[in-house]
Parts: C-alpha cells; sequence; structure tokens
C-alpha cells in the first residue's frame, strides 16, 4: 500500500501521516449562531474525506468536533434577537447537525459543547497557572507567550503579522490588563447580562481558544494525531491552542496540522460577519446533497476557490454522468485504486474526479470509487 501524504501546516511542506492503528483528530467545529454556509461545509467534507481512507486503509479513527455554545459572537447574537444563548445554540446545531447528516458526513466520534467543560477549563487554567505560564489582571487570567519559547510554531508568522491578525480576529490587543498585546485572555468577566461560573480568580467566563485544549484533552489524551480547521484558525486559535496545552501539560499537543483554504464569495472569505454567505440548507432546496458535496470536493482543501452559481449545475450533471456508468456496470476496481492513490497524495480530490469521470465514460461502475469521496451515487448506498 502506498504511503499517505499530508500537508502539516506546522512543517510547511507535504509528509507521511503515518498514525498508529487507532487515529486521534480533533477538528473545530462551529459558533452555532447562524446556519451553516459552504464554508464550513468544505472544513468538514476535507477531515470527512480523510476519515474515509484512513478507515479504508485499516484505521480506526475517533474525530472529536466541538460546538462553541458560549463566546462573543453567539452572546452577541443571543442578545440582539432577545433569546437565551443555550435555546439559540441548541436550534442552530440541530440544523447544522441536518445539514452534516444530508451532506454524507460520518458521525463525530464526539461533539462536545464548550459549555460541557467548565469544570475541565478550570482545571486546565490552574496547570497553566501552576507551570507559571499566566498572571491574573482585573478579575481575568491571561496567557503570558514571554514564557513559552515556540510561540509562532504552528503559523509560522513574525510579529507584525500576529500582532495584524489577533487585531482582527478578536484578539483585544489594546486591551490594558495585559503584559503583551498578543498575551491572550484564559478566563474573563461576563458583562451583566452574560453567563458567569464561579472561579478561584473570580466569576467569568472561558476565553475562545482554551475550550478546544480543554476538550482535546478530555476527549483524545495528551497527544492528538491530527488537529485543523478553517485556515483562519491557524493563528490566533491553534497557536494559542499549542501554546496553553505544551505549557499545561509538558507534552506535544499535536503530531500534524491540517488546514481547510477559505471558501470565498464576492472576493471575501465567506462569513457570518460579512454576510456573504450561501447557505446549505438553501442549495439544498433546489439541489440534491450529494451534487453539493460534488461541488465541494472538486477543489483540494488547500486551494481556497470562490463560490459561483455554475458549480451547482455542473457537479449535478457529473454526479448524472457517474451514475450512468455505474448503471453500464463495467468493472470498477482499477478505478478504486487511482482514487486511493490520488488521496494518498495530500488528498488530491481533483484528481480522484478527473480519474472518476475518465473511468466512469468508459462505462465502469464507480460506485466504490465516488463513495471514498464520500458521495452515494445509490440513494441507499
Ligand atoms: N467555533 C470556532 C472554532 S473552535 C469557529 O471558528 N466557528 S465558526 O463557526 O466560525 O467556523 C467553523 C469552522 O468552519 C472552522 O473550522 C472555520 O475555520 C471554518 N470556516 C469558517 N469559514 C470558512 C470559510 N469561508 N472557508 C473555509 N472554512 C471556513
Ligand atoms: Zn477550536
Amino acid at each position: 500500500m502506498s504511503q499517505l501524504r499530508l500537508y502539516d501546516t506546522a512543517r510547511r511542506e507535504i509528509v507521511p501521516f503515518e498514525p498508529g492503528e487507532v487515529v486521534t483528530m480533533y477538528t473545530c467545529g462551529i459558533t452555532p449562531y447562524d446556519a451553516t454556509h459552504l464554508g464550513h461545509a468544505a472544513a468538514y467534507v476535507g477531515y470527512d474525506v480523510l476519515q474515509r481512507r484512513l478507515r479504508d486503509r485499516g484505521h480506526e479513527t475517533r474525530c472529536v468536533r466541538n460546538v462553541t455554545d458560549v463566546d462573543d459572537s453567539i452572546l452577541g447574537r443571543a442578545r440582539e434577537i432577545g433569546v437565551h444563548y443555550l435555546d439559540l445554540a441548541a436550534a442552530e446545531t440541530a440544523k447544522f447537525d441536518d445539514d452534516m447528516i444530508a451532506l454524507g458526513m460520518l458521525p463525530s466520534w464526539s461533539e462536545p459543547r464548550a459549555t460541557s467543560a467548565i469544570a475541565d477549563i478550570r482545571g486546565f487554567i490552574g496547570m497553566v497557572l501552576e507551570r507559571g505560564h499566566a498572571y491574573q489582571a482585573g478579575g481575568a487570567v491571561y496567557f503570558d507567550i514571554s514564557t513559552y519559547e515556540r510561540f509562532g510554531q504552528v503559523s509560522g508568522y513574525d510579529r507584525a503579522t500576529m500582532l495584524e491578525y489577533a487585531a482582527e480576529r478578536g484578539g483585544n490587543v489594546d486591551d490594558p490588563n495585559k503584559r503583551d498585546p498578543l498575551d491572550f485572555v484564559l478566563w474573563q468577566p461576563s458583562l451583566p447580562d452574560e453567563p458567569s461560573w464561579d472561579s478561584l480568580w473570580g466569576p467569568g467566563r472561558p476565553g475562545w481558544h482554551i475550550e478546544c485544549s480543554a476538550l482535546a484533552l478530555r476527549e483524545l489524551g495528551t497527544t492528538i494525531d491530527l488537529h485543523g480547521g478553517g485556515a483562519d484558525l491557524i493563528f490566533p486559535h491553534h497557536e494559542c491552542e499549542a501554546a496553553q496545552s505544551e505549557s499545561a501539560t509538558g507534552e506535544p499537543f499535536v503530531r500534524h496540522w491540517m488546514h481547510q483554504a477559505m471558501v470565498r464569495m464576492d472576493g471575501e472569505k465567506m462569513s457570518k460577519s460579512l454576510g456573504n454567505l450561501v447557505f446549505v440548507s438553501v442549495l439544498r432546496e433546489d439541489w440534491e446533497p450529494m451534487a453539493i458535496r460534488l461541488a465541494v470536493v472538486k477543489h483540494h482543501y488547500r486551494d481556497g476557490w470562490e463560490w459561483h452559481d455554475d458549480l451547482m449545475p455542473a457537479a449535478a450533471d457529473r454526479l448524472a454522468r457517474w451514475r450512468a456508468g455505474a448503471a453500464a456496470g463495467g468493472d470498477g476496481t482499477a478505478v478504486l485504486e487511482t482514487v486511493r492513490a490520488h488521496l494518498d497524495e495530500d488528498l488530491d480530490t481533483p484528481g480522484a474526479i478527473e480519474a472518476i469521470d475518465v473511468a466512469s465514460a468508459a462505462g465502469a461502475d464507480v460506485t466504490a470509487a465516488a463513495l471514498l469521496l464520500g458521495v452515494r451515487l445509490s440513494p441507499d448506498g
């Protein structure tokens, strides 16, 4: 069997991915304050294809995907529309789950909510403080990046770039309580109408990054095989996770980092905050879910791509062609092997799709090959 090779964000090159029999993975899940858009779908489709190929190679995969049910954005939206934040989270998570099932996603090994981890988070912050990597100021607890030499190991960004992204992505660089603007919050006081939990450092709520470190440790252990999410999370989110996790445990946090490039619309990252969104649920009104999945896997996970309306009819045509090939019933073993080889080379889904196109046009039954991409050709397949 060929070697499975994957790009590692931290090493900045394609390297062999050689986990043990059980593969532990953690992918950053949604903040459920709005519907699932194509950017989310793309992020999870990539991890799904990876899991399918790993299982096909004989591994057991355990992929944890958290739900950020308490943070600035969900609390802000709940306040704006006048509902309890947990009701908002529950409603949006249910819709997200429905979209994920429709898109043929393997079930997650677990889907823990951030609010399920308050006790774990408090314990985790205690470990970081005890080892001298954090300080208290103004009712909050901050991670002290001056105590952690490898800050920057995941992103490879220089300080100026880190400052720019921290300012853009909710890092509160102007917070006067911080010793360094790149220090980040582990625990913070809540506003009067926000949820608040008791802690040794005063009442409050967790910072954002800490939930993923605490949940990865709780669910999967000290060192995990693979961690990722969208590339927008490389900094500060994953950089900060790595810093606090390695500071808390003294052990390596992640063996391999994998990030999905951004899906764009109108030239900008598709995002809830900008509002340039294509919702999966809206696309599902006009197109079958497998065509939506095909429109996504047509792109390589490391190439950012722009959404445009022609993608759906093209994907639906392709699905129909593959089905016609499957009905013709020719031998599909060769194309299955070709697809495996493409996936083993940094999840080359565009290459795999081209190979399926060719085989299908020649009358091969491409059902098994398509299924490795998570594309079901028969309704009950
Ligand atoms: N709850 C946090 C992670 S702990 C969060 O980032 N939530 S999110 O709802 O904003 O994003 C969910 C996932 O979708 C993240 O992995 C994020 O990186 C990814 N994502 C968001 N927008 C895009 C996009 N336009 N293209 C690709 N991936 C995206
Ligand atoms: Zn996360």
